[in-house]
């Protein structure tokens, strides 16, 4: 990575100095991440400040009941997360956690859906996406197995378009203008049954829903398959719990399994609060702050300096 003047430190250096001495002779990595890692970037967490989308929690629509008794208010919802993510980037902590995945035996076990791991360029194979991703679609009927990956088409159907402001007369030639908060209180949410949402191109009956993992849905068992085999190979020697509340399975028993399997445990986290159930031992370190700032200071003595100017984002 290119070099650039260092940024002051954020972290403490008596930790900073354990850490890194621990994570320099690592050789099987794994990082468990969650919405924290992105908040940065601009995409709100899920519980706390930001995980209400209008009156909605954010968690109360993503689910498949939430699905079944209204696609239209729940398609409203994920294809307002699609068109945030793309209009953000991966930060320089995405960066350097592609970085490490490429100078180390480190698997990442990732619970955003947001896209911007894969867009930070880390390695697809070292990148474990456990709850799916806002831009696969599959199809909602139980007897259809239509998957699309990688569909970026905001909005999906033109009936989800966020809103534009009509009345402004000024914004009719710049598209950015016209489209209004759809997280905004005072903007209505059309109505939306079926005839207005995308439907399975393949059985032509089915909606099609966002490829995300719900409460009470199984994870994706190719992936859960891939992650045991990395974990059965040998020892774990440490997990990094970066911006992730720590309470949702079976992502969050991965802390417990990587412990039980000799890792040191580094939190990287903004609320001191959020240590994983089994609680922090005392070889353990938590690293109070921004994922954002944070991880490229900890990780700088394997893979340099991360200067996000010069690295490119796959999007684009
Ligand atoms: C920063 C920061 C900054 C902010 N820097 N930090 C065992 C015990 C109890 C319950 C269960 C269990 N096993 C299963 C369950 C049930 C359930 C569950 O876990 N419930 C719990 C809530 C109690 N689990 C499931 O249902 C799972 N399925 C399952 O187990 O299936 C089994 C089955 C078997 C047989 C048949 C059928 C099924 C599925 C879970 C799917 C979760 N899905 C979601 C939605 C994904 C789609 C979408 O995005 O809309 O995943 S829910 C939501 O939570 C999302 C997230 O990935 C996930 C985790 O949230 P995350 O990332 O931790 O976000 P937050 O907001 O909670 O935390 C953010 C953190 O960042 C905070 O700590 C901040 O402080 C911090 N932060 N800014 C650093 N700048």
């Amino acid at each position: 990575m290119a070099a650039t003047t260092a940024r002051p430190s954020v972290v403490p250096k008596k930790d900073l100095e354990s850490f890194q001495e621990h994570l320099n002779k690592s050789t099987r990595i794994l990082a468990l991440l969650g919405a924290g890692l992105s908040a940065s970037s601009g995409l709100p967490t899920f519980r706390g400040a930001g995980g209400l989308w209008r009156t909605h929690d954010a968690t109360s629509l993503a689910t498949p009941e939430a699905f079944g008794r209204d696609p239209g208010l729940v398609w409203q919802f994920y294809s307002y997360r699609r068109h945030m993510a793309l209009g953000v980037k991966p930060n320089p902590a995405h960066y350097a956690l592609a970085e490490l995945a490429r100078k180390k035996n480190f698997l990442t076990l990732s619970q955003n859906v947001d896209g911007l791991s894969p867009r930070a360029r880390h390695p697809a194979d070292k990148l474990k996406l456990l709850h799916g991703s806002l831009f696969d679609v599959k199809c909602s009927d139980f007897f259809c197995d239509y998957l699309e990956k990688n569909n970026y088409t905001d909005p999906i159907v033109p009936t989800l378009a966020i809103p534009t402001d009509e009345s402004d007369p000024t914004t009719n030639s710049a598209l950015a203008a016209r489209e209004l908060d759809i997280s905004d209180e005072n903007v209505a949410i059309p109505e939306l049954d079926y005839d207005h949402l995308p439907k399975c191109p393949k059985c032509k009956r089915g909606l099609l829903r966002p490829g995300v993992v719900w409460f009470n849905e199984r994870l994706p068992s190719d992936v859960l398959e891939d992650v045991d085999t990395w974990m059965d190979e040998d020892d774990i020697d440490l997990i990094m719990v970066i911006g992730t509340s720590a309470k949702v399975y079976p992502a969050a028993g991965y802390v417990d399994i990587a412990r039980r399997k000799g890792a040191r445990v580094a939190v990287i986290n903004m609320d001191k609060g959020d240590a994983p159930a089994s609680g922090l031992y005392s070889r353990d370190w938590f690293f109070e702050g921004d994922a954002a700032q944070i991880v490229p200071e900890l990780l700088k003595s394997v893979i340099g300096e991360t200067n996000t100017e010069e690295l490119s984002d796959a999007a684009q």
